[in-house]
Formats: C-alpha cells, sequence, structure tokens
C-alpha cells in the first residue's frame, strides 16, 4: 500500500487494541499519542530504498507461482525466496518482538515492520509473482499511465476518498474513524469475529499464510479477472475501480482489525 492505506490500517488498529497494549507500544515506539502505530506505518518503506535498508526490500511481499485467473494460490515453500519474504518477515519480526532478552532499538525496529507487514500482506498485489506484483503492466488512469501495482496501492484508495494526497494522515484518520464504525455497528460486524478466527501468536507463518492466500484470491477475482494481458493498457478509473473499491476497502479494514488483534496477543504474552 501507499502511505494512505499504512497510515489508515494503523489508525484502525489503534481504535481496536486493547489499552495494555496501547501502553505496551507507545512505550516501545516512545510515542504517548494517539498517532503511535500511524506515525511508524511506512518507516518501512522509507528505508527499503536506502543502503543500510536494502536488506528488507524482498521483505514486503511474496511472489506467488501461481496462473491467474484460473488458478490463484500461495505456497510458503515454492513462493518465499531463500532471503526472505512477507510471510518469513512476519515470523521474523513476530519472534523478535517476543523476546525479551533483545535490546529495545531492536523490538522497536520489529515493531515498525510488523505494523507495515501486516498491512502489505493484504494488498492482493503484494502476494502475486505476474509481472512483480503488477509493477510489468502498464495501465491508463483518468488517461495518465501508471503501474498496475501502484493504482492496487494508491490510486484506487485516492480516487475513493478525495481530498488532498499531500495529506495522507488527514485523510487516513478519517478513513479509519469510518471502517472503524463500519466494524463495531455496520457493515462488517457481522463477519469481524471470522476475521480474527484463528489467529495463532506460536505459528506466525499458518497465520499469515491464510491472510494471503486470502489476499491472494482476489488476484484471480478482482486484479485479473480475464487475465493479465486483458488488463494491459486499459483505462481503469471506470468499471474496474467500481469493482476493485470494496475489496480494498474490505482488505484495509480486516488489516487493521487483525493488526491489533495480533498487537493485543503480543502485547498480552510480554506482560
Ligand atoms: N517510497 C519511498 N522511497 C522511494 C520510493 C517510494 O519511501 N524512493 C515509498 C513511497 C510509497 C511507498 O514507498 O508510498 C510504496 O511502497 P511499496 O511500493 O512498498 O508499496
Ligand atoms: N537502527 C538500526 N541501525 C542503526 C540505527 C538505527 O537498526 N544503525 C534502527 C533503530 C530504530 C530505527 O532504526 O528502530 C530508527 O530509529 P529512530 O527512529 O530512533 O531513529
Ligand atoms: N513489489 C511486489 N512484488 C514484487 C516486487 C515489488 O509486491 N515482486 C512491490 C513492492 C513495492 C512496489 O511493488 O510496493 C514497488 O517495488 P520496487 O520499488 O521494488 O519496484
Ligand atoms: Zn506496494
Ligand atoms: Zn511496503
Amino acid at each position: 500500500w501507499g502511505s494512505l492505506g499504512h497510515i489508515t490500517i494503523a489508525y484502525i488498529a489503534s481504535n481496536f487494541v486493547n489499552e495494555n497494549t496501547a501502553s505496551y507500544f507507545q512505550d516501545l515506539l516512545r510515542n504517548d499519542t494517539e498517532h503511535y502505530l500511524a506515525g511508524v506505518a511506512t518507516w518501512a518503506d522509507s528505508i527499503r530504498y536506502t543502503k543500510w535498508g536494502r536488506f528488507s526490500k524482498n521483505f514486503h511481499f511474496i511472489d506467488a507461482k501461481d496462473d491467474p485467473p484460473s488458478y490463484c494460490g500461495v505456497d510458503f515453500k515454492r513462493d518465499c525466496k531463500a532471503d526472505g519474504c512477507i510471510v518469513s518477515s512476519l515470523q521474523n519480526y513476530t519472534s523478535q518482538l517476543l523476546d525479551s532478552t533483545l535490546w529495545p532499538w531492536r523490538r522497536n525496529q520489529a515493531a515498525k515492520f510488523v505494523i507495515h507487514f501486516v498491512g502489505d500482506i493484504h494488498q492482493p498485489l503484494h502476494v502475486e509473482n505476474v509481472a512483480q506484483g503488477g509493477n510489468g503492466i502498464h495501465v491508463n488512469w483518468e488517461g495518465h499511465e501508471f503501474n498496475l501495482h501502484h493504482v492496487w496501492d494508491s490510486s484506487i484508495a485516492e480516487k475513493m476518498l478525495g481530498g488532498n494526497r499531500r495529506k495522507p494522515y488527514d485523510n487516513a484518520f478519517r478513513w479509519a474513524a469510518d471502517l472503524t464504525g463500519e466494524i463495531k455497528s455496520g457493515k462488517y460486524l457481522p463477519v469481524r469475529a471470522s476475521w480474527i478466527d484463528g489467529l495463532l501468536l506460536d505459528d506466525p507463518i499458518a497465520t499469515s499464510m491464510r491472510w494471503a492466500n486470502e489476499s491472494n484470491a482476489y488476484v484471480c477475482s478482482h486484479v485479473f479477472p480475464e487475465g493479465p494481458a486483458a488488463i494491459a493498457g486499459q483505462e481503469l478509473a471506470g468499471e474496474y475501480f467500481e469493482k476493485a473499491a470494496p475489496i480494498i476497502e474490505l482488505q484495509v479494514a480486516k488489516a487493521g482489525y487483525r493488526l491489533a488483534a495480533w498487537l493485543d496477543l503480543i502485547a498480552g504474552r510480554m506482560s
């Protein structure tokens, strides 16, 4: 996701964590405001292109070698590269968060990675190999050329919200309030329990593989409903947008709610 998606997910999570979790992560992240999660949600993107942060470049995705739209699916052994992927990274940084022998700065950094990667794994094109998660597919967006990955990361959500793209925190705060309402008492209330069913703190791989497979299924149904070749060069801000927008909203809501539950489990174990 772009900044808007990541910050929204973090604000949703801060609306659902319990009090103990909030103070635990406010301490660890050295920020006692309501922005303690939102403020670090894009940190992992800010370092991935730097020299020291380059090691984490491949941690934002897993390249599922499936064949959309006829077959979708992620396979950890097949798809996770030897130097890591988003699933192994969630496992690694979750274990670091649970390791009280590590220096606090290591756990601080682990928290920032977990907050970011729980978000990215819910973006369908972060769990797909085709054209490097859609980066190699050129499409049109309101008449301008973009790549498909960027459209799913940012353009669709930005169009849904309107407002000023240069103020992601304001927009994210409002979007998060909206989605929080839908989870608490609106259209997501009947399904929210299923979102956190089977969360296993002792098996972050199994847990995040469920998230990855669920997200990857949308590659077949909504990203490439007629296959990758059919989408190249198409204008996506019309009908395609109308179908994709509800999926993005759902995935962002789910990611925020799951992040809250995951952080609750971690803070619960540590106190
Ligand atoms: N980004 C960055 N530095 C760059 C290029 C991009 O910080 N040189 C950030 C801005 C985008 C985000 O990365 O919002 C996109 O990240 P991903 O492409 O991991 O979703
Ligand atoms: N960090 C690191 N290696 C360094 C310097 C900092 O891993 N050489 C980590 C520690 C923090 C994060 O980067 O978790 C950024 O820290 P801060 O926000 O305190 O600058
Ligand atoms: N990305 C992805 N799958 C890949 C390669 C990249 O999901 N196989 C994501 C990470 C960034 C965006 O695409 O969000 C741009 O990546 P890069 O800057 O590495 O091209
Ligand atoms: Zn992305
Ligand atoms: Zn990312």
